[in-house]
């Protein structure tokens, strides 16, 4: 691999795997077998199992939050030692908006701490060959220089009204360097963007920007309301991946060849950033969906709710030089997200 002589000085034990092989590879790896996907029914989950469904050779194991609760150690080491996944991919977490992060501080920090170390410590006493944990971007500084490359991590102040969150998910990056490097796994990370789509949390205090502003001017449109409040200023600025887009590109990295992986990461800065390399600004996306639902009264800011960080837009080349860039762009994602809305009424989330 490229980064063999680089990664000696992490490598007290010589264990570490990113000696192994020597031929770089350039399709993927069939990712085949027994695969844990944890978080199968969140948004990201969802869309991960939907296209592992359709792949020859894969066996999906899947467990239901009353079946299997992540946080306790005991029994997802017993879980693990009964089933013996191949591969794991950790799409299961305590997500939410910018208001249910600032008002569940202590659940956003801990669920997600618990569930990344019992999972990752099981899957590596469980001998699992790969795994992928999934993070956010508000792993970065809040005025990280934009856009933010993953070397941003760790070079400044979070942005408060996610900061446990972004520690939790900063910590599972670290958790999987860390076992990397003293036992020689392979497991992988990456950190996509704000994402949506169907299955998305449409509940008006937990759920994000899109979710949220989707329903509510929809609503405004049926009850002709003659104004919507929009939170904040209007002016952050936002970039939004498709969850299609985010289970093709997650099964994209789970899959590359290791070497050529590590090609473009070192040990101890690998995790690898989703999303489209472009941003709008809150208001531009408010008339935007305005204009999908066809909603025509007026848009109110109300100043009197969090902006959070003023803007995040992530430097999508290390993905690119991997072999993989988004597809689906923002208006025809809300369109079609819209529609699943408007199919799904009855049994949104909420
Ligand atoms: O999507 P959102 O909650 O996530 O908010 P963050 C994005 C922006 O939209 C903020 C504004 O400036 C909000 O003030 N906004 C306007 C609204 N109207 C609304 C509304 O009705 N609902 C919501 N939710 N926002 C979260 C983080 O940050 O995003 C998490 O707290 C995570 O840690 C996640 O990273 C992706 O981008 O501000």
């Amino acid at each position: 691999g490229a980064k063999d002589s680089s990664c000696s000085e992490y490598n007290p034990t010589g264990r570490n795997s990113y000696s192994r092989g020597t031929t770089m590879r350039t399709e993927d790896e069939r990712l085949t077998g027994r695969i844990y996907l944890a978080g199968h029914r969140g948004m990201v989950g969802s869309a991960i199992g939907r296209r592992l469904a359709r792949t020859d050779g894969v066996e999906l194991i899947t467990r239901t939050h009353a079946e299997l609760d992540l946080t306790d150690q005991a029994a997802v080491n017993g879980f693990f030692a009964a089933t013996r996944p191949d591969h794991v991919i950790l799409a299961a977490a305590r997500v939410g908006g910018i208001w249910a992060n600032d008002h569940y501080p202590a659940e956003f920090i801990y669920q997600n701490l618990m569930m990344e170390a019992n999972v990752i410590h099981a899957a590596h006493r469980a001998g699992v060959k790969r795994l992928l944990l999934l993070g956010s971007s508000c792993i970065y500084p809040r005025l990280a220089p934009q856009p933010m490359a993953e070397e941003a991590l760790l070079t400044g102040p979070l942005e408060l009204t996610n900061e446990p969150y972004a520690i939790a998910k900063i910590a599972g990056i670290k958790l999987c360097e860390s076992y990397n490097r003293q036992y020689g796994t392979d497991f992988r990370s990456v950190m996509p963007t704000n994402l949506y789509g169907p299955g998305d949390n449409f509940d008006l205090e937990h759920s994000h920007v899109i979710p949220a502003l989707l329903r509510k001017l929809h609503e405004a449109r049926e009850q002709q309301s003659p104004r919507v409040e929009i939170w904040g200023t209007g002016t952050p600025r936002r970039e939004f991946l498709h969850v299609d887009d985010m289970a093709e590109a997650s099964l994209h990295v789970m899959r590359l060849p290791l070497e050529n992986l590590q090609a473009h990461t070192q040990p101890r800065l690998s995790h690898v950033n989703i999303g489209t390399g472009r941003d709008v600004s809150i208001r531009e996306l408010a008339e935007l969906i305005a204009g999908i639902v066809d909603y025509r009264g007026e848009l109110k800011y109300d100043t009197s709710k969090p902006d959070g960080t003023p803007q995040k837009l992530l430097d999508v080349s290390r993905l690119g030089a991997l072999g993989w860039q988004a597809r689906i762009d923002l208006p025809e994602g809300l369109k079609q997200t819209y529609t699943w809305f408007l199919d799904n009424q009855s049994f949104i989330r909420s």
